[in-house]
């Protein structure tokens, strides 16, 4: 594997999957607090409220991230931290954790990677419509403006939202996320309202500094069709369009795509003269979050009406039961230079696995270690054909709260033991050190 001079090597993790500390220094009720405290909407019942204390062990995480020897770290920042009353007043006791986290990495050497909204909405935001209400794409650039105010003057890395889609098809649609909505018919009005709220937090960003890189993180995902069925062919067209293109043609200043505004029959109402525009925002990197590479078959089609053959199971699937596709991540690299793309960082890859038992003291995670290399490998050869990659951020840091599944799933480099907070690096976590420094330059 080889990568250029100055790629980033990094680790991200996210507010409420870490931090903790949910009703301290002036935080208010976010949408994950609410929804993980509804019985059966969480594995276990388990909540947010403790998660790895990050918010009180910060400093030994950052010690972590220097023994690992990463230069870059993603983290979130919680807008119910920064706004958390309706009237929009800023809480500064709240920014100062991530002042003290920001001046704490620089002083580590660890450049910050920030994502303002990676799914803790606050909960009185959700009280007046969330993200189907315009006003809360206003309300995101103002809180996006606040954040600059303090940080901006050494946080250089912006990324505005996390992967939007899940946040309307999850939150919704299916329901299985917060704020839990099944069936709302509202999740295209869900998509264009974050891309606006993008939209507007890039120009606040970049009043505050018209040098600061901005970007958006997403999650796209190659779909393919399970046989060349014309149903299966256009099942796999929909799916893969909603994920992607829905996302990144308005970003790269196209239109909404057609065939999907007619697939889906989006009214596309809530779309006011000059949103494109602002959606179209200037990007200075995109953020790519790459787990898996799905099969889609038309569900009205059973097999045996399937003309060519299946295609193969992939050798390994997660304990997510996400197929192991490194593959994909080449092709999506490659759809990003095709939309144009000048800067392109991973923002997540990695996956979940029960540990084995320590040996030795060790947890010998084997198929994480295989997961990250066999995904670096494909992202060096991506390098080599031309893909602008800057840098690589491994999900994640530390076990934590994996949303509706709990603590049921792991995916950390570093093995939590949550009823103490013990950290322990497990071998991964070696893996990727040792990878660190025989690359980084
Ligand atoms: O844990 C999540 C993260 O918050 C967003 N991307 C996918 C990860 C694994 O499911």
């Amino acid at each position: 594997m080889e990568f250029p001079p100055g790629f980033l090597w990094g680790v991200a993790t996210s507010s409420y999957q870490i931090e903790g500390a949910v009703d301290v220094d002036g935080r208010s009720e976010s949408i994950w607090d609410r929804f993980s405290r509804i019985p059966g909407r969480v594995v276990n019942r388990d909540t947010g409220a403790i998660a790895c204390d990050h918010y009180r062990r910060w400093q030994e995480d950052i010690r972590l991230m220097e023994w690992l020897g990463v230069s870059a770290y993603r983290f979130s920042i919680a807008w119910p931290r920064v706004v958390p009353e309706p009237d929009g007043a800023v809480n500064q006791v709240g920014l100062d954790f991530y002042d003290r986290l920001v001046d704490g990495l620089l002083e580590a050497g660890i450049e910050p990677f920030v994502t303002l909204y990676h799914w803790d909405l606050p909960q009185y935001r959700q009280d007046s419509g969330g993200w189907t209400a315009r006003d809360t794409a206003h309300a995101f650039a103002e809180y996006a403006a606040a954040v600059e105010g303090r940080l901006g003057d050494r946080v250089r890395y912006w990324l505005t939202l996390n992967e939007p889609w899940v946040v309307a098809h999850l939150g919704y649609r299916t329901g299985q996320h917060a704020p839990g909505l099944v069936g709302s018919g509202k999740e295209l009005d869900v998509c264009h309202h974050q891309l606006l709220g993008h939209g507007w937090a890039a120009q606040a960003l970049r009043a505050g500094n018209p040098d600061h890189q901005v970007g958006i993180a997403l999650n796209l995902e190659p779909r393919l069709a399970r046989s060349d069925h014309p149903l299966d062919l256009e099942a796999a067209a929909g799916e893969k369009g909603l994920m992607n293109r829905w996302f990144l043609d308005p970003l790269f200043g196209r239109d909404y795509p057609n065939y999907l505004v007619e697939l889906m029959g989006w009214s596309g109402r809530v779309v006011a003269d000059g949103d494109l525009e602002v959606v179209a925002a200037p990007l200075d990197m995109v953020g790519l979050n790459y787990y898996r590479t799905e099969v889609v078959g038309h569900p009205g089609l059973s097999d045996c009406e399937r003309p060519a053959p299946l295609r193969e199971n992939p050798p390994e699937i997660t304990e997510m039961g996400w197929p192991v596709t490194p593959s994909g991540l080449g092709r999506m690299l490659g759809l990003l230079q095709e939309y144009g793309t000048k800067a392109v960082y991973v923002t997540e890859n990695g996956s979940a696995y029960p540990d084995p038992t320590p040996k030795n003291g060790l947890i010998d995670d084997e198929r994480r270690r295989h997961y990250l290399e066999v995904h670096l490998d494909e992202a060096a050869r991506a390098i080599k054909g031309g893909a602008p990659l800057k840098g690589y951020f491994a999900w994640t840091l530390l076990d934590n709260f994996e949303w509706a599944l709990g603590y049921s799933r792991r995916f950390g480099l570093i093995h939590v033991d949550f009823p103490t907070g013990k950290r322990t690096p497990k071998a991964s976590a070696h893996w990727y050190r040792k990878t660190i420094s025989s690359h980084r330059h």
